[in-house]
């Protein structure tokens, strides 16, 4: 029996002093690669590596500071299974494939040609705006239609360019209010119609807090198992890749379902 055949595990990595949900517990690469390697071991099917916060108002890093972070890291994961890169820069991109990772997580939608000219994934997402300015005042006049056009638009630039593979993520929280970002996950079937694999991204972020109405404010590292519901939620609803924190709950979700599906045809 196998899990839902096409559920996949992204776990994350954050090279980085900075990021909005872990910021520095990994900056040193040896507990970088140490971390990378526990995903592995928990059940992740890929572990992306970013060395650039992309949290909102997060300050750009320079490339040469960037490949310092990320490099060594990709180089030690790659042989222990699929690694990604998260970055916007397209030398810091081209180097981490180099050295080993094969799927470009370009929070930019911009490097498609990069993907294409090594033979690599394409993970294109969507945002309003950079991370410094992205969260001032999100305007849509359709979320949905909108996202999904802007989306299917990548999808055609990565098979006009020639890319391997094309995979799409509405990108949540990215120049989004909490009404935008419901709307989106709960209309995943829309952006699944164009024909690609759905990446999605929930894990630890603020639209998590904000359902929760804890008071104060649940922190990044106590939104666990909201995360957990809202990854669980994605896949049942077609999600392809969940981009998560924590890898270990999720893989058990996943077996528990397949065993769950399997009794149910054994005893029908
Ligand atoms: N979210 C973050 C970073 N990269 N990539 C994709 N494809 N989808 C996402 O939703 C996404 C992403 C933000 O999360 P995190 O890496 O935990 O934090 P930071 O940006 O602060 O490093």
């Amino acid at each position: 029996m196998t899990e839902r055949p096409n559920a996949r595990i992204m776990g994350i990595v954050n090279v980085t002093p900075d990021s909005f949900s872990d910021g520095g517990r990994y900056f040193d690469p040896a507990r970088a690669i140490e971390h990378g390697l526990e995903l592995f071991a928990e059940g992740a099917d890929i572990v992306d590596v970013g060395g650039e916060s992309t949290r909102p108002g997060a300050v750009p890093v320079p490339e040469a500071e960037e490949l310092r972070r990320v490099l060594p890291v990709v180089e030690a994961l790659a042989p222990y299974g699929v690694v990604s890169i998260d970055t916007v820069k397209p030398a810091v991109a081209r180097a981490a494939l180099q050295a080993g990772a094969t799927i470009v997580n370009d929070v930019s939608g911009r490097l498609g040609l990069v993907a294409a000219e090594v033979g690599a994934v394409w993970i294109a997402m969507h945002s309003q705006g950079d991370p410094q300015t992205m969260q001032a005042n999100p305007t849509y006049g359709d979320v949905v239609g909108e996202v999904s056009a802007w989306l299917g638009e990548r999808r055609d630039e990565g098979r006009a360019l020639g890319v391997r593979e094309v995979w799409l993520d509405p990108g949540i929280g990215f120049g989004k209010t909490l009404a935008h970002n419901l709307a989106l996950i709960a209309h995943l079937r829309q952006i699944k119609a164009l024909g690609a694999p759905v990446v999605i991204g929930v894990s630890r972020k603020s639209m998590l807090a904000e359902l929760s109405r804890a008071e104060p404010a649940l922190p990044p590292l106590e939104r666990e198992e909201q995360s957990l519901a809202a990854a669980i939620w994605a896949i049942e609803h077609g999600a392809d890749v969940v981009r998560v924190h924590r890898v270990r709950p999720i893989r058990d979700y996943l077996r528990l379902a397949a065993a769950m599906e399997e009794a149910a045809r054994e005893w029908a």
